[in-house]
């Protein structure tokens, strides 16, 4: 099917709209997509995403609306409640944030008060803008207790975070990261927790889907709370949820007057603390997108990301160049330029040239300024969507290396580059672009 026969009433009706997602279906079906945060949406996702769910209001939750006309939303949002907390295990569930910043910001309404001690990786570490980085609300009106890798092995180190816990009694922890390659040990976190009477939540955005295929730690037996994305890895639309424990374990302590416990503090907190109306239409999107995540397929493409991650590391290192904290566990690899000439940021604008889109970011122990960085952080979630395996990534390794060594003179290469990246591309079926029908 063409882009005229998907989008026919756009192509008639606003073509200036139509060009540009044309252009859009273009670039991404002919660059290589390394932005480890990125994926490729499932063509039902799509679709859910453009349906007349959009058009609903529906403020509130199911049988509790502030808006007539929610029987078939009521329906929607229970399917998708339904559907994430079996695929999660999790006690309770909640789809409406707009997003992960949204969840997250729903969580430190539900647990912490402003001006409380909060535990989490600086953005410069790996962490998260919302885990109290100082430009964010998190680390304006928390007081943030930053923990990071060790800069000699690029590693959490879990003695360190256990050390700064007992001193500085946080009373939420935060175990999560961006731009961290190797796994989270939860169970460490939640012993650290306990000691120190701190909620512990778990931000698994960027690994949701290496948790579902079973090649990354489970947070949620170890966590009060759990938050995601569901765009990213897990090829849902752009939206956020919140996992949790029903009770809370320090409703004694901390909110002693309070008649609501952890799972209805954090509803409440999403709406109507922070936010109007569901998005019903991205719902929609996550509802399918979890039926999609409980299937084989899908929990072959977890495990297949971190072998074509490792795969990517090895050929990398074989040419000569080092990654941050030694190799990979996830779908992240962070090539390490700490003892190059050139910077971060010079090779990911060199990669974008040749049709590799990836970003520059901070590597452990970077004396390097954050709009510099001595890193590019590259993910392989994307790709293997395409249903790329191993070997492809000594391609890709290849492709990397010749850029990093004209990274001075990228014009001299660019465009043969980008050609052989886009022929390689039309070897693979691109979802939701290049279509395979049903
Ligand atoms: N912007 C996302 C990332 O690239 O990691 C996190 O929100």
């Amino acid at each position: 099917m063409s882009n005229a026969e998907r989008f026919p009433h756009l192509k008639a009706n606003d073509p200036e709209v139509y060009q540009l997602i044309q252009e859009q279906c273009e670039l991404e079906s002919s660059t290589l997509k390394m932005i480890a945060s990125e994926s490729y949406a499932t063509y039902e996702v799509m679709e859910a995403c453009g349906s007349p769910f959009t058009n609903k209001y529906s403020e509130g939750y199911p049988d509790a609306r502030y808006y007539e006309g929610n029987q078939v939303t009521d329906k929607l949002e229970n399917l998708a409640r339904e559907r994430g907390k079996k695929l999660f295990g999790a006690e309770h569930f909640n789809v409406q944030p707009y997003s992960g910043s949204p969840a997250n910001h729903a969580v430190y309404r539900a647990v912490v008060k402003p001006g409380d001690k909060i535990m989490g990786m600086p953005v410069t570490d790996g962490g998260h803008l919302t885990h109290g980085w100082k430009v964010s609300f998190s680390g304006m009106d928390y007081v943030q207790v930053p923990y990071g890798t060790n800069p000699e092995t690029g590693k959490i180190d879990m003695d360190q975070v256990r050390e700064i816990a007992l001193r500085e009694r946080p009373k939420l922890i935060w175990a999560g990261t961006s731009a961290y390659p190797l796994k989270l040990d939860y169970a460490a976190f939640a012993e650290i927790a306990k000691e120190v009477d701190a909620y512990l939540v778990a931000d698994i955005s960027h690994i949701n889907s290496l948790v579902i295929a079973g090649v990354h730690p489970d947070p949620v037996p170890y966590c009060d709370v759990v938050t995601s994305t569901s765009h990213k890895m897990l090829r849902g639309p752009r939206a956020g949820f919140v996992m949790s424990k029903i009770e809370d374990r320090y409703q004694q302590k901390y909110f002693p007057t309070s008649k609501f416990n952890l799972a209805q503090r954090i509803d409440r907190a999403v709406f109507p603390g922070l936010q109007g109306g569901p998005h019903m239409h991205a719902i929609a999107a996550m509802a399918t997108a979890f039926a999609y995540a409980m299937t084989d397929e899908f929990k072959e493409y977890g495990k297949q990301i971190v072998k074509n991650a490792r795969a990517l590391v090895s050929a990398i290192i074989e040419k000569g160049y080092a990654v941050a904290s030694g190799g990979t566990d996830t779908h992240l690899v962070v090539l390490d330029f700490r003892k190059e000439e050139f910077t971060g940021k010079d090779v990911s604008q060199a990669l974008a040239k040749c049709g590799i889109i990836a970003n520059f970011n901070m590597v452990p122990g970077d004396q390097r300024k954050p709009s510099v960085t001595s890193g590019v952080r590259l993910g392989t979630p994307s790709l293997t969507s395409l249903g790329m395996k191993e070997n492809d990534m000594l391609k890709v390794a290849d492709w990397i290396d010749q850029v990093c060594k004209n990274v001075y003179d990228i014009d001299k290469v660019a465009t043969r580059i980008r050609g052989e990246i886009a022929e390689f591309l039309k070897g693979f079926d691109v979802p939701g672009i290049r279509p395979k029908l049903i």
